[in-house]
């Protein structure tokens, strides 16, 4: 089933007072006042956009098992994973419309809420993609960082300068390395795709499911003020991925409650084998 964003952390954290090496972190406060909260334990997001209902209880099955685990995971790396990074919109997505995609704030006298958080970061902001009008779903904010979410999780990964940054989206089932904003190729787009290969190719052994991997605005479509442009370009993360989890029916957003096992199952097969490789081309 999926969660409320209470649930959400009330699960994390008794998972974590079970070891002594994990804790949960405040990154930040979203716009209606609820904790971001996140577990330091590679540094991934989930929830950006609130109707992604896939991606918030893939996260919290990758914290539970790199937590659980017997395999020294907390011996490779520290981890900061963050469920749900828009909480207001996700419980919106609850209450109120289950489609909903931003956050929640207000900003000008228009009626209608809400910043495509994917849009309000700091990297070509505004320039493809993007929308000026608040009434839109890809409303961009009046400015970068506009957003209590996003300056949240702008500080985090400046003050982890994570070697690896994953943002979870859906659907796809795509694995999307930069440029969002340019069709053009980042310096390390080998290292990316290669990676990014092995990913899919253990992914598919699970389920069948089938990732296509390649740059975010070759696969997908050009658009700007992503977190993952900017992580790449700005808090120059080495490896960043932006992960669209599979679609379960056409179209849409809505998993049936019989795939969440599959789903998270795949997808964290899919976190392991990540985590191998940049352990392995970057572990100490
Ligand atoms: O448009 C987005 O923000 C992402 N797709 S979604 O359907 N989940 O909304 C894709 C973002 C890919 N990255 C960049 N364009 N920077
Ligand atoms: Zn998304």
């Amino acid at each position: 089933y999926f969660p409320r964003y209470q649930e959400i952390r009330n699960f994390i954290k008794a998972l974590v007072n079970k070891r002594k090496y994990s804790r949960m972190i405040k990154i930040g406060t979203s716009y209606e006042g609820r904790p971001i909260y996140g577990v330091e334990v590679f540094f991934i997001d989930a929830g950006i956009h609130a109707r992604e209902w896939a991606t918030h209880i893939s996260a919290l099955y990758i914290i539970k098992n790199v937590v659980e685990s017997e395999e020294k995971f907390a011996d490779m790396m520290t981890f900061v994973i963050i469920p749900c990074l828009n909480p207001d919109g996700y419980e919106y997505s609850h209450t109120t419309d289950r489609l909903w995609r931003k956050s929640m704030s207000l900003h000008t006298t228009s009626q209608c809420k809400g910043v495509d958080l994917n849009r309000n970061f700091d990297s070509h902001w505004g320039e493809f993609r993007s929308e000026k009008n608040p009434c839109t779903e890809i409303y961009g904010g009046p400015e970068p960082f506009s957003e209590s979410e996003t300056s949240a999780l702008r500080d985090s990964i400046l003050k982890y300068k994570p070697v690896a940054y994953v943002t979870i989206h859906s659907f796809g089932p795509l694995l999307l390395y930069p440029y969002g904003y340019t069709k053009d190729l980042p310096p390390n787009w080998r290292t990316l795709h290669r990676i990014a290969t092995k990913t899919a190719q253990n992914i598919e052994k699970v389920n069948g499911t089938n990732y296509v991997v390649g740059s975010a605005a070759r696969v997908l479509y050009v658009s700007s003020g992503g977190s993952d442009d900017w992580a790449y370009d700005e808090a120059e993360v080495p490896i960043v991925y932006t992960m669209e989890l599979p679609e379960y029916e056409k179209n849409s957003f809505i998993v049936p409650k019989k795939y969440i096992k599959p789903l998270i199952t795949e997808t964290y097969v899919g976190f392991a084998t990540l985590l191998q490789n940049i352990y392995e081309k970057y572990g100490v």
